[in-house]
C-alpha cells in the first residue's frame, strides 16, 4: 500500500501508474521521476538526512480515478481512497474554523464515495505551538477538528482514525488521508490514556485520534499514529532526546503487540515497518537516530527506509515523534 522512494533514484517503473493513488513529497519538490501519480502533494518540512526529496507513494490494488469533491482531491479504486485538502486559514476565519471546514469538506466528500471509513489522517498545522488568543494554536486546531467530527456524526472518541499533527512554517493547513470501504479496527495503547480522553489541562477539546488502526482491505495494514514519549497522559524525559526516543519505542512496541494479538499471529514486526521521525531540534538528530537504530536494528529495512524530518511536535517539551506503517507478512 505504501512505497517510499528517494526521488532522484526512484525506480517506480515497475509500478502500474494507474494504481498510484497519490504521492506525498517531503524535503522539496520531486523531479516527477515517478510515473503519473494521481495526486501529488508537497509537505514543507526539511529532510534531515537525505539530500534528495523523499516521496511516499500510496498504491491501490486496482486502477484508480481522480475526482475533486467539495474542494477535496480524492483518488480511489472504490476499495481504498487517498485524498488531500489545503486550507487557507485567513480565508477560513482562523485556524479553528480552518480545521472545522477542512474536516467538514473531507467527511462530505467521503460520504459521496464507496470509501466512507477514514483509516489515517496526516495534519500539517502552521505554527502549531504558537499562542493565539491565549490558547496554543494546536488546541484551537483540536477544537475545530472535534467539532467537525461531531457535526458529521463521525467517531470522535473510540473508533476514531489514526492521525498525526505536526507543525510547519507554511501558511496553509495541509491534511491528507487514506480511507477505505471496510471499517478499520482501532487500537489503543495500554500504557497511554487514549488521546480522546486526555484531561482538559491539554486543551478544552481533546485530540481526535486512535493510537493506531488496522485496515483489513487485502493484506492487513497497520497505521500507527504519531507516537511520542507519553505515559498515561504525561510527557516523559523532558530535555532528553535519547530517553524520549526509547520511551516512544516502548509505546510503538506495545501497539505492534496489540495489532499482532488482534491478528492472532505475529504478522507485524517493528523492524519491518516504514517510519517517519519528526525531530524538533535538528541538533538532536544524531542522538535520536542512534537510539532509533538501537531499536530497529542497524541493517533492518526500517533503518534503510526511515525518513527523518525537522518538524514541530504538539507539546513544547516533546523533542521527537515517530509514526509508522506496515503491511502484515
Ligand atoms: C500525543 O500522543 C502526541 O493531534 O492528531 C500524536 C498523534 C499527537 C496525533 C493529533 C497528536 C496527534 O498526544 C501528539
Amino acid at each position: 500500500m505504501l512505497r517510499r522512494q528517494f526521488a532522484r533514484n526512484a525506480h517506480l517503473q515497475e509500478l502500474d501508474a494507474a494504481c498510484v493513488l497519490g504521492a506525498v513529497c517531503f524535503g522539496g519538490a520531486t523531479e516527477r521521476s515517478h510515473r503519473d501519480p494521481r495526486i501529488e502533494l508537497a509537505i514543507p518540512l526539511d529532510l534531515l538526512e537525505h539530500e534528495r526529496a523523499c516521496v511516499d507513494v500510496w498504491l491501490s490494488a486496482a486502477p484508480a480515478r481522480v475526482e475533486r469533491i467539495a474542494g477535496v482531491d480524492v483518488a480511489t479504486d472504490d476499495e481504498l481512497l487517498f485524498g488531500c485538502v489545503l486550507t487557507d486559514e485567513r480565508a477560513a476565519g482562523g485556524l479553528r474554523a480552518a480545521a472545522r471546514q477542512a474536516y467538514a469538506a473531507i467527511f462530505g466528500a467521503l460520504d459521496g464515495t464507496q470509501c466512507i471509513h477514514p483509516l489515517r489522517f496526516w495534519n500539517y498545522v502552521p505554527r502549531i505551538n504558537q499562542p493565539l488568543d491565549g490558547l496554543e494554536r494546536y488546541r484551537h486546531f483540536n477544537i475545530g477538528r472535534q467539532e467537525a467530527f461531531l457535526a458529521a456524526r463521525r467517531a470522535a472518541f473510540a473508533g476514531a482514525p489514526a492521525a498525526s499533527a505536526i507543525g510547519t512554517e507554511a501558511d496553509q493547513l495541509a491534511i491528507y488521508f487514506l480511507a477505505a470501504k471496510e471499517a478499520p479496527t482501532s487500537i489503543e495503547n495500554p500504557r497511554q490514556i487514549s488521546a480522546y480522553h486526555y484531561p482538559s489541562e491539554y486543551g478544552p477539546r481533546s485530540p481526535t485520534f486512535s493510537r493506531a488502526t488496522l485496515a483489513r482491505n487485502g493484506r492487513p495494514t497497520l497505521f500507527i499514529s504519531g507516537t511520542a514519549s507519553i505515559v498515561g497522559h504525561r510527557s516523559m524525559h523532558p530535555g532528553d532526546p535519547t530517553a524520549q526516543t526509547a520511551e516512544t519505542f516502548v509505546n510503538l512496541r506495545a501497539l505492534v503487540q496489540s495489532a499482532n494479538t488482534k491478528l492472532a499471529r505475529s504478522a507485524l514486526a517493528l523492524e519491518h515497518l516504514v517510519y517517519t521521525v519528526y525531530v524538533r531540534h535538528a541538533a538532536d538528530l544524531a542522538l535520536i537516530r542512534r537510539q532509533f537504530v538501537v531499536e530497529v536494528g542497524e541493517h533492518s529495512a526500517a533503518a534503510l527506509n526511515a525518513t527523518f524530518l525537522r518538524g514541530d511536535i504538539c507539546r513544547a517539551e516533546l523533542l521527537v515523534e515517530i509514526e509508522a506503517t506496515g503491511t502484515a507478512a
